[in-house]
């Protein structure tokens, strides 16, 4: 099974700034985490970060017939984006939200999210553990 993994803008920044937030892991440890964690649930996975609206598009309308589900912290374009939450839509497959942060326990403006409009599944606020239920998820939903 395969599974896409998509992070959005600014998550390049783990452990640089705002540790109080976010953690002290950088981004190059969320990759190490995700990759053992797909690989204790025997999933092949394909990680990706981009800042642009447009390559996270083209991203998930590329997954199409060669993933089994999406896994995606869509990041401050979870509140904004119409363009990812209709590409999702357009690709159909098993996609669940995760978010380092709780976004229901922050600004006002994070407790909308357009990916969540899509999403099957929606976990927050538990850090990169938050990405391994995701992936948890996709095994039991798309086999
Ligand atoms: O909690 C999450 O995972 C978020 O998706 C993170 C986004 C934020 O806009 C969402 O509301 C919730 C922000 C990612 C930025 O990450 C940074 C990490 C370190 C330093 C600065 C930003």
């Amino acid at each position: 099974m395969k599974v896409l993994v998509l992070n959005g803008p600014n998550l390049n920044m783990l452990g640089i700034r705002e540790p109080a937030l976010y953690g002290n892991g950088t981004y190059n440890d969320l990759v190490d985490f995700i990759r053992d964690a797909a690989k204790e649930l025997y999933l092949d996975v394909e990680i990706f970060q981009s800042n642009s609206e447009g390559e996270l598009v083209t991203a998930i309308q590329n997954a199409l017939g060669k993933f089994d589900g999406i896994v995606i912290n869509a990041a401050a374009y979870t509140h904004t984006s119409v363009a990812i939450l209709d590409a999702l839509k357009a690709v159909g497959l098993p996609t669940a939200e995760v978010h380092l942060t709780d976004i229901h326990n922050r600004e006002p403006f994070r407790r909308l999210s357009y990916v969540g409009m899509y999403a099957h599944k929606t976990v927050c606020g538990k850090g990169f553990e938050g990405y391994r239920e995701c992936l948890k998820w996709i095994v039991t939903s798309a086999s």
